[in-house]
């Protein structure tokens, strides 16, 4: 967000654009505002389509979805969205942009100011402003109406100011009320039941749990921090089944762990050992499974042991991911393992995050729910319920969660 040296009355903003209205028209067109150029290969239209796009690009669209564009122009951006299904308002303190704007189905420019706009409070979904918030000099006024006009419903997650000499940007990232509620039952799912009654899967017996993901995610680790760590399942008996055969060092890993805690444990080599092992491990409460890190390229050993645990049938299958994974290869990654069908994340490797706020950028991506979080080496210490870091990542506290389930 861009704050004038100097502060403009709204006469003086209108009469700067009806003054200018020709000399804009004839160098802009009706797009009043400069573009977006992400590869510098773009024509200007192009960039100033991508301009809206980035700016109301996320808002919603779906049909009859109602937006207000917060300094509109000649209505450029507002006739993009309304072809795409949205009811848009506009507001520009200029007659010659209202006067010169052409009319479009799902689009009503007013000439008005935005600080006193009259709309009726709590029915929009959605806003945005395009080189307009410099204009307005009262910015709590500018989001208060925002507010108003959004309703109650939309929170207002973080936002940021930095000041550079003198320049300031606002950076505001906002969430509507559906939002929340999905982030609500993300971070919220329900904890296992033990015993089990009957099975997730109409089975009786023990919670039987796996953990997938790519190499050195954090598997075995996390699953012997679930198996030590008395918080996690409490005085559950726990027995240990693993389908990693492939590297003499990770079976050793995991002897290591049961041996510590005198769990037992079962090592799988063929699909035919099932049933006994599963049998031998009946008396447990809760099963965990821990499964190899293949490389994507392994596809006769990742279809061999992916067949295993489904017929293993898992109540519960935690995709394990470092914080640190790329976001672009996220896709790549729950295509590799759609297979398993995973049920939950555990997001591993948080302590090595420069940031949190990636830590709630891979949560909001990857559209699993998510119960635990680890955040070091150290077994079995390392690993905590991970609504509370999440959250914090947000800027929200487990009260603005309660408050959402209300
Ligand atoms: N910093 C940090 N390191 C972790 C965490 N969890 C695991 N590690 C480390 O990551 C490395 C790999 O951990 P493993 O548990 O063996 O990973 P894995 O997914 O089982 O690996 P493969 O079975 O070979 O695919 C080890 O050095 C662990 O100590 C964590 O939460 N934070
Ligand atoms: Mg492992």
């Amino acid at each position: 967000m861009i704050v004038p040296r100097e502060i403009q009355t709204r006469e003086a903003v209108a009469d700067h654009y009806d003054d200018l209205d020709e000399i804009y028209r004839g160098l802009w067109g009706l797009d009043v505002h400069h573009g977006y150029w992400r590869t510098g290969r773009e024509t200007p239209d192009e960039a100033v389509a991508a301009l809206s796009e980035l700016v109301g690009g996320e808002l919603a669209f779906k049909t009859g979805a109602r937006l207000v564009d917060i300094g509109c122009g000649y209505g450029g951006t507002a006739r993009r969205f309304a072809d795409r299904g949205a009811d848009v308002i506009g507001f520009s303190l200029s007659q010659e942009q209202i006067a010169h704007a052409p009319p479009a189905s799902g689009v009503e420019l007013r000439c008005a100011d935005w600080l006193a706009n009259t709309l009726p409070a709590d029915s929009f979904d959605g806003a945005y402003a395009i080189e307009s918030s410099e204009h307005m000099a009262d910015k709590g006024r500018f989001f208060d109406e925002a507010r108003r006009a959004l309703g109650e419903d939309v929170l207002i997650i973080r936002s940021n100011v930095e000041r550079s000499g003198t320049r300031t940007r606002v950076e505001v990232v906002a969430a509507g009320g559906e939002s929340l509620d999905l982030l609500r039952r993300r971070l919220e799912p329900p904890p296992p039941s033990l015993p089990k009654a009957t099975g997730g899967r109409g089975r009786s017996g023990p919670f039987v749990l796996a953990v997938v993901g790519p190499t050195g995610a954090g598997k075995t680790t996390s699953l012997a921090k679930l198996a030590l760590n008395p918080t996690i399942f409490g005085g559950a008996r726990t027995g240990l089944l693993t389908l990693d055969t492939y590297r003499v060092a990770a079976l050793e890993q995991l002897q290591q762990y049961a041996e510590i805690a005198a769990l037992p444990l079962e090592v799988v080599y063929d699909a035919r050992e099932i049933p006994s092992a599963l049998k031998r491990l009946e008396r447990c409460d809760v099963i965990l499974i821990d499964t190899p890190g293949r490389s994507p390229r392994a596809n006769d050993a990742n279809t061999q042991w992916q067949t295993m645990l489904r017929a293993i049938a898992p109540d519960e299958t935690h995709l394990v991911l470092p914080a640190t994974t790329r976001p672009d290869m996220l896709s790549g990654i729950l295509q590799q393992f759609a297979s398993c069908h995973p049920t939950h994340l555990l997001l591993s490797k948080s302590d090595e995050v420069p940031q949190d706020e990636m830590l709630a950028d891979v949560t909001a991506r990857v559209e699993f729910p998510l119960r635990w979080l680890c955040d070091g080496q150290a077994v079995p210490a390392d690993i905590s319920p991970a609504r509370t870091r999440i959250l914090a990542a947000l800027g929200l506290t487990i009260n603005d969660l309660g408050s959402l389930a209300a």
